[in-house]
């Protein structure tokens, strides 16, 4: 099944928050790819990444990165979907990793979800709110999944 989100980290540190989005995306059923991939580190692997994950069918793309957080930001260079960009908490408690996602200059847009787990987890529903747009079955579970939350309150 091709993935139609692509899930990139900067680091397998990131995993221990980014299991919570993935998690997300496996309650509802939503086809998704992981890979760590670095915009200073490894940056030609994440172009081709990128693009290769886009053609096979990746309809949103997850990034993220902790410290100096510019992953999300080269993402959405590459791509016209929607990036929705997470910063990891490891250092500063996430401020600078907060601030390097969210700050994008006009023209490239990152949407940006909350430091750490609140916005692994966030990252996964809204993702499938976009999903959810030309698919009603995403949107049936989505559905599901508020009103299992609220039965839990
Ligand atoms: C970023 O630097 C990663 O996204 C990670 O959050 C942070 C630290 O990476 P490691 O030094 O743990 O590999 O690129």
């Amino acid at each position: 099944m091709s993935p139609r989100v692509a899930v990139i980290m900067g680091s397998t540190s990131d995993w221990e928050t980014m299991e919570h989005c993935v998690e997300t995306l496996k309650t509802l059923d939503i086809s998704y790819e992981v890979r760590v991939l670095s915009a200073h580190r490894t940056p030609d692997a994440l172009e081709s990444y990128v693009e290769d994950v886009e053609a096979r069918g990746a309809q949103v793309f997850v990034a993220a990165a902790g410290g100096a957080a510019h992953l999300a930001g080269v993402v959405a260079s590459k791509t016209l979907r929607p990036v929705l960009g997470i910063p990891m908490g490891t250092q500063l408690g996430g401020l600078d990793s907060l601030l390097s996602t969210v700050q994008m200059p006009a023209g490239i847009p990152v949407g940006t979800l909350a430091i750490g787990r609140a916005g692994a987890v966030n990252a996964a529903l809204l993702a499938a709110a976009v999903l959810a747009l030309e698919d009603s079955e995403v949107a049936g579970r989505l559905q599901a999944f508020r009103d299992g939350q609220a039965q839990k309150i």
